[in-house]
């Protein structure tokens, strides 16, 4: 059996992309209330208002789950449900939004996996300087202290950010995503070390106010390079590029994994990095290091693609361009399951830690069909062949703790609204039932037999 015993098969969302009840339950703004209310920013206008109204049918959800077999969830808890205004007063409404929650999965054999932070920061403290104030990493605290306090006596699972390459790339670089700014290398990088600094005071906070002995990570994500062949030169190569730092600033330089993952493993920033960033390089106070790099029990990362690498002339990296007509998901993005294999194991050797596959799934254009249910063969095709490939990276000795899927439902997609479905259930948003796609039926059997067909 190549997943071990005790494999943990579960099904992952986030706060904002399903709860809906954006200005209920004394709940205060997020940065994506303020950013989808903004003209063109959201395809067709699409709001997180009401998004899956998973806050009101929560009860049913996990209903559904259970019948789904799901044996573990992971979701975000919205900082601003819990803390109006980021600090200081605590809505009692949103704890126990949360609280039921967790209750709900508990007496429905689910386990929970809490996120604190998936993206969905309070307008309020964006409205003070967000990231880029140094007090962010002590709100973050206190709200990690909160959080904790109030759920670690039934969750044993917790993980600090989500994606801090999305957040900081596509909301503070790109633009694209809340906030909606376009800032220098210099800001980012300084905003960057407040997020790490933030994580690690998490770590503490989580640790200090548990109620049982807990297990807590960091899910980050980044394109998973893999090797062209099994040659240990393309193997060296794909490896050497993964974690390798862009080599100028020409682009988003937040898309990479070492400078988000070292200072948090290693305690300290990648070279190559400090060598790109020169002058540019963040203020580090004496003891940050050290605070960033708390020890982890986990790495959760995000795993959805990568790009082929073979040692070029140079006996560099060289990338290798997809073929016409490479297999791509309804958003575009490429098929490559040779992530799941490659990533983990480069992962692994590097950092030393059991990993669970915190994200992975796909976008697909699912309608109902006339029979009334949803076919969806891509996405079983999709999660087979990637799958197969985790399983065979398990059977390599590679520590894999966990998988979850995204995502458990169709949901708000960021900036492109419900235009994309990444659910294992389908949603209907004018009615809000639920289908479960054929997809989930599928998944159902590989948590079954712990991927035993696979
Ligand atoms: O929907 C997102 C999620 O919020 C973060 N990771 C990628 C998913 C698909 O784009």
């Amino acid at each position: 059996m190549a997943f071990k015993e005790g494999f943990t098969w579960g099904v992952a969302t986030s706060s904002y992309q399903i709860e809906g009840a954006a200005y209920e339950g004394g709940k205060g703004l997020s940065i994506w209330d303020m950013f989808c209310k903004q003209p063109g920013k959201v395809y067709g206008g699409h709001t997180g208002e009401v998004a899956c109204d998973h806050y009101h049918l929560f009860k049913d959800d996990i209903k559904l789950m259970k019948e789904m077999g799901i044996q573990a969830y992971r979701f975000s808890i919205s900082w601003a449900r819990i803390l109006p205004e980021g600090t200081g007063r605590v809505n009692e409404k949103g704890l126990n939004f949360y609280s039921e929650l967790v209750n709900e999965l508990i007496a429905n054999g689910i386990e929970p996996y809490v996120t604190m932070f998936h993206w969905d920061l309070p307008y309020e403290l964006y409205k003070k300087g967000g990231w880029m104030n140094p007090e962010s990493p002590r709100w973050f605290e206190e709200y990690a202290a909160v959080v904790t306090a109030e759920l670690s006596d039934r969750v044993q699972y917790f993980i600090t950010l989500n994606e801090p390459q999305c957040f900081v790339g596509l909301g503070h670089i790109d633009g694209i995503h809340a906030p909606g700014l376009k800032q220098s290398v210099a800001d980012t990088l300084q905003m960057a070390h407040h997020i790490l600094l933030a994580h690690g005071r998490g770590v503490k906070a989580i640790r200090n106010h548990a109620k049982q002995e807990v297990k807590v990570g960091y899910a980050p994500t980044a394109s998973m390079h893999y090797p062209e062949t099994d040659c240990p030169q393309d193997i060296k190569a794909a490896k050497k590029a993964l974690f390798q730092m862009p080599k100028d600033l020409s682009s988003n330089w937040a898309w990479n994994i070492s400078w988000w993952s070292d200072p948090v493993f290693f305690g300290k920033y990648p070279e190559d990095g400090i060598e790109l960033f020169g002058d540019l390089m963040p203020k580090i106070q004496e003891g940050d290091m050290e605070i960033i790099s708390q020890p982890l029990d986990f790495l959760g990362q995000n795993i959805y693609n990568g790009l082929e690498v073979r040692e070029g002339k140079d006996g560099e990296p060289e990338f290798i361009p997809r073929h016409k007509g490479f297999p791509k998901t309804a958003l575009g993005w490429p098929i490559t399951p040779k992530a799941l294999y490659w990533g983990p194991k480069f992962l692994y050797e590097r950092y030393k830690k059991p990993i669970y596959i915190t994200e992975n799934g796909l976008s697909c254009h699912d309608v109902i069909s006339l029979d009334g249910k949803v076919h969806d063969p891509n996405r079983i095709d999709f999660l087979h062949r990637y799958l197969k490939e985790l399983k065979r990276t398990a059977a390599d000795g590679i520590d894999i703790a966990g998988y979850f899927q995204w995502s458990f439902m169709d949901n708000f997609e960021w900036h492109s609204g419900y235009e994309d479905r990444f659910g294992l259930v389908f949603v209907d948003y004018q009615t809000q039932k639920r289908i479960v796609k054929d997809s989930g039926h599928w998944y159902k059997e590989v948590m079954e037999t712990n991927g035993k067909f696979l």
